[in-house]
């Protein structure tokens, strides 16, 4: 039986967070490169899932959508979100097909209910039949259905850690825009370390040391991401890397030694 991969190509790394709506193309193209190419040499079964970066945060941050929706004009902004998030979607998608991986997009906006921006229901078998066939499902974070909120947004990172209690992978690897977790953010403190493993022993320092990305992020940046690896690393091996770094995805998945943060909770 085949092993199965999961993929998140974070925001930060396939768009540009300070620009709205503006993808990295060229660095989109490259991951999306070495990603096909591990995936060539090892065969194994692949489930994608993307941030949303400059697509989803700023047009959710604009309509205040991290709290839910009451509006009508939070109603638009609900709407125009996830035609963003779908737009950087197809692009994805795209890059993925040009490299001869058969990527078909999943929008969980169809599949995901939230109570208080947790998923309390995933319909996972679309993701499945596409598995079972040798597609590449590629799911993202998203506006969805809240029974308590009217509606939420769930991220890249939750869908992840849901659909991973679900499918059991082998291995889960993230690429960011910085070489994994360190103790203070690496953009704005010269003196942070980079944390290579995290484990129960030192998980509280590491929480303290999560700031938050500082752009436009309204599920939790860092911190929020780390929070919902705690629980994914109970499903399979955990690692965070710089996708921005060329080499890195690939070297990653083939099963290399690399730069990263490594989960084992
Ligand atoms: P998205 O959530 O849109 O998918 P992402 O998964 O790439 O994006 P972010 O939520 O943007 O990740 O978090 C990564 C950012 O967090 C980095 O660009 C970094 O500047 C910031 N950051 C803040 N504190 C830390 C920290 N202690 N360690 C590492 N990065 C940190
Ligand atoms: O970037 C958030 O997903 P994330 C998606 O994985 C939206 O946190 C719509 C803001």
């Amino acid at each position: 039986m085949k092993e199965t991969v999961f993929v998140k190509l974070g925001g930060s790394a396939i768009t540009d967070k300070d620009k709205h709506a503006t993808a990295k193309h060229m660095e989109l193209a490259r991951i999306a490169e070495e990603i096909a190419s591990a995936r060539q040499a090892k065969g194994f079964e692949l489930v994608v899932v993307h941030g949303g970066g400059s697509f989803g945060h700023v047009t959710a941050k604009k309509h205040g959508l991290a709290d839910g929706f009451r509006t009508e004009e939070q109603k638009r902004g609900f709407a125009e979100t996830h035609k963003l998030m779908v737009e950087l979607n197809q692009m994805v998608c795209d890059e993925f097909l040009k490299h001869g991986v058969p990527a078909i997009g999943v929008p969980p906006i169809h599949l995901v209910l939230q109570d208080r921006k947790r998923i309390t229901h995933f319909d996972t078998r679309p993701v499945e039949l596409l598995l079972a066939e040798d597609f590449v499902p590629v799911l993202f974070g998203d506006v969805v259905f809240d029974i308590a909120l009217n509606g939420s947004i769930c991220s890249g990172d939750q869908i992840i850690s849901y659909l991973a209690k679900e499918l059991r992978p082998k291995q889960i690897v993230l690429g960011t825009d910085v070489d994994g977790i360190f103790t203070a953010d690496p953009k704005t403190d010269k003196k942070a370390e980079l944390i290579e493993e995290v484990t129960n022993a030192n998980l509280p320092e590491v929480l303290a040391a999560l700031s938050g990305a500082k752009t436009h992020d309204v599920t939790g940046g860092m911190k929020g991401k780390v929070s919902e690896l705690i629980e994914l690393s109970k499903s399979g091996d955990v690692l965070i890397i710089n996708a921005s770094k060329p080499g890195r995805f690939r070297d990653a998945l083939l099963g290399k030694e690399v730069v990263g943060t490594r989960i084992r909770v």
